[in-house]
């Protein structure tokens, strides 16, 4: 086999089909200096509590230098480590600490947008005639506005982090684009100089030893320009006046020819990992980005799942009940749809969204085996899995009561935004409480200590009371712990061909209780049957019920009650059967 100068093993092209992906956000994984926030040492110094686990891959949210507006996805220097987080050196020897371990290294990729402290920006601002003007989005007023004043945008689109996607800069008098803060303006990547510039930083990134990318909102990299290089207004929703840029900022007319052509200059035949976050792609979208041929990434990461517990056509913050059937249809079509070309990712929880155990689980008095549960369908599907850190422990929602114990700025931009248009505090806080990324954000709970074993010192964002009971000591030590259950999720995709590749079938679709597959691969059959409600189910599988016989894994229950093809699953019960 060939040998290729950043792969020293001998796994195929396409390892990472059957890989399970961890991810870390440093910032609240453990702190090794007492500063109160997460980093590298601290990460160094729990690689065996993720050998343990048996994942194969570390994605590691940002840790470039940064002036943390957005926790590090703004990016200052995309070539050097933040001393928030430790040193390039560090960096070194939490790589060579992974693949000491068989374990390697997808680090995060933020680039379509900057820090405005970066230096390109700062030099693009300098001046309207600085050669790197051109780096960035920048636009007049709107015609017949004066500049800077409200409404004198270049366009009316909104932005994500609320208010106007652009900002008024007085020492050229024109205004920039960015889709995040004010603090994260988008590059040009029509501009190919840009593009060469973020293939040669990736570039260096693998010959230092990282093993992929995953590539921040990938799909917004190409905008919809009109005539002349004008940028259109959006449509109006709701309060505020603001439109709806999306359709001319997501999956643009450039974006596969901009991938295929990172593909070429950077991926190709490396042995990499790589997945785009894509908010908006549809299966079409992804078939695309995921097809070998030519190759753009090997998976993306789906927004439609975790978009079903919003009310259609509003925002994240504008709360629905999840109905179990529309989450079984959308994850089947996604399975459907990246059968014969592509592959997909695997998700419930990342840095951005609260934790499922809050959020379709019970964190209550069925934490444990909710948690199994969720665990089981996501791990048991086609696609390659992502574990959010603390999601394996069972780790909660923050389950904060006020405004002042938030700290990410979408949740606080938000918050203020909605209280101005009227809405009322007790919503607002409600929503937060349901939706807010700082859910998935507060420290991982490491033992019962006060601090959670995080930090010695004072706790960047508020420590979970709950992690006298829910924490990593704790749970090792328990057999029959939210922690072990995943290491045998885990264990199987890496035992049993039929979890890699075995094709899906969704069984009892209209069940509003049982979540219920079957995988199949030749003769290997693996079924799964997930009650995922509070109450007793009764299922009857028709044909599928002789696979019953089979051998039972990841059981959350002892004893089942069965008749023939029928049994009764009891609450948040589940189990495989591989037959
Ligand atoms: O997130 C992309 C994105 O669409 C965000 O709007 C995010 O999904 C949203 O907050 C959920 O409501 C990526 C990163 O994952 C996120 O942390 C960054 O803030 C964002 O890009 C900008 O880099």
């Amino acid at each position: 086999m060939t040998q290729h100068a950043t792969t020293t093993d001998a796994r195929p092209a396409d390892w990472w089909k059957s890989a399970v992906v961890y991810q870390v956000y440093p910032r609240s994984f453990a702190d090794s200096d007492g500063d109160g926030i997460g980093d590298l040492r601290g990460v160094i110094g729990r690689l065996d509590h993720l050998a343990a686990l048996g994942v194969d891959v570390l994605w590691l949210s940002p840790i470039y230098r940064s002036p943390q507006d957005d926790n590090g996805y703004d990016i200052s220097d995309y070539e050097d480590v933040d001393p928030l987080f430790g040193t390039l050196a560090d960096l070194d020897e939490l790589i060579a600490g992974l693949h000491a371990r068989g374990m390697k290294l997808v680090m995060d990729l933020v680039v379509n947008h900057t820090s405005d402290e970066h230096p390109w920006f700062v030099e693009s601002r300098s001046g309207a005639d600085n050669p790197k003007r051109h780096w960035y989005w920048w636009r007049p007023a709107r015609p017949g506005h004066e500049p800077g004043t409200p409404g004198a945008e270049p366009t009316n689109w909104r932005g994500f982090f609320s208010g106007p996607a652009w900002q008024y800069d007085e020492a050229t008098g024109e205004y920039y684009l960015h889709l995040f803060s004010r603090k994260q303006p988008d590059l040009n990547w029509e501009n190919p100089q840009v593009r060469q510039e973020v293939y040669a930083m990736m570039r260096r990134w693998v010959e230092r030893g990282v093993d992929g990318f995953r590539m921040d909102v990938i799909n917004f990299i190409s905008k919809q320009l009109g005539p002349g290089g004008s940028l259109p207004d959006g449509v109006v929703h709701g309060a505020g006046g603001l439109g709806d840029g999306t359709p001319y900022t997501i999956n643009g007319p450039r974006v596969h020819e901009f991938l295929a052509e990172m593909h070429r200059e950077v991926l190709a035949g490396r042995g990499l990992i790589t997945v785009g976050e894509t908010p908006g792609a549809t299966v079409a979208d992804a078939i695309r980005f995921t097809d070998p041929v030519p190759g753009e990434v090997d998976m993306v990461f789906t927004f439609e799942h975790v978009n079903l517990d919003s009310a259609p056509g509003g925002s994240k913050w504008d709360l629905a009940p999840l109905r179990l059937t529309d989450l079984k249809a959308n994850l089947t079509a996604w399975q459907e749809g990246l059968a014969e070309v592509g592959w997909n990712s695997l998700y419930w929880d990342n840095h951005d969204q609260p934790r499922i155990v809050s959020r379709w689980g019970d964190d209550g008095a069925h934490r444990v085996t909710s948690a199994k549960s969720l665990a089981t369908v996501l791990h048991l599907l086609r696609g390659t899995p992502y574990v959010y850190q603390g999601e394996e422990l069972g780790m909660t929602n923050a389950h904060f009561t006020d405004l002042g114990q938030y700290q990410d700025i979408e949740s606080l931009r938000w918050a203020q935004e909605a209280i101005d248009h009227g809405l009322a505090l007790g919503s607002v806080l409600h929503s937060l409480a349901v939706k807010s990324r700082d859910n998935a954000r507060t420290p991982v709970q490491w033992d019962a200590s006060p601090n959670a074993g995080f930090t010695t010192g004072t706790p960047w964002l508020a420590v979970n009371p709950n992690h006298t009971e829910i924490n990593a000591a704790a749970a090792r030590t328990d057999p029959d712990s939210v922690f072990h259950h995943y290491r045998q999720l885990i264990a199987l995709r890496h035992t049993h061909d039929v979890v890699v590749h075995g094709d899906y079938r969704l069984l009892l679709p209209a069940d509003e209780r049982v979540f219920a597959y079957l995988r199949t691969l030749g003769p290997q059959r693996l079924l799964v049957l997930a009650n995922l409600s509070g109450d007793d189910a009764v299922v009857h599988l028709g044909d599928a019920g002789v696979l019953l016989d089979g051998e039972v894994l990841v059981p959350t229950h002892e004893g089942r009650a069965r008749a023939g093809r029928t049994l009764t699953l009891q609450p948040w019960e589940s189990f495989a059967v591989l037959a």
